[in-house]
């Protein structure tokens, strides 16, 4: 198979930046991954409600926003080909304790110590991967309609 170059958006959340975030750059190099952009943030309760705005009407949704905002972040852009479902793959199912059993040496599974403090985020398609890109790195969205916040441009 042929697949063209794809980009997406990984995150280290803020429960596994301090311990894990060595060893999980060190995969991401290790597996052909180039890093295009790479920031460490604090995300605000509302980039991170708008982050995942998808899961508004979730029971969880408040717990995730609190726990996304509570500290800081590192957002990357990975650019590989098939890149979107490699990384989903890397990352492992949601629930650790699902991917214990399914995907041993996926991050989840050695990182996560909960289904809500799962140590990774990936984007699940390209069009995810597109808005939530433009959503953490603004200047390199070419899309005048996302906005966040009130903010126009
Ligand atoms: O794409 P994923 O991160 O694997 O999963 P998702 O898009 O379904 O959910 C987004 C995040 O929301 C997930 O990484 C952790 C949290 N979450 C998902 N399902 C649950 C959850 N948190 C709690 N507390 N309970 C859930 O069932």
């Amino acid at each position: 198979f042929f697949f063209p170059k794809q980009q997406t958006l990984a995150v280290i959340k803020p429960d596994a930046l301090e311990k894990h975030k060595e060893m999980i750059l060190e995969e991401i190099h290790g597996r052909g991954f180039s890093v295009t952009r790479l920031k460490e943030t604090v995300l605000s309760r509302e980039m991170a409600e708008e982050f995942y705005k998808d899961h508004r009407d979730k029971p969880f949704f408040s717990q995730l926003v609190e726990f996304m905002s509570r500290g800081p972040c590192m957002m990357l852009v990975l650019t590989k080909e098939n890149a979107v479902e490699e990384w989903r793959a890397m990352m492992g199912p949601t629930d650790p304790d699902q991917a214990m059993v399914t995907s041993p040496n996926s991050m989840r599974a050695r990182f996560a110590s909960n289904i809500l403090h799962n140590s990774v985020h990936g984007s699940s398609n390209e069009q995810h991967a597109e808005e939530k890109i433009c959503l953490i790195f603004g200047d390199i969205c070419t899309d005048s309609e996302l906005t966040v916040d009130g903010e126009t441009d």
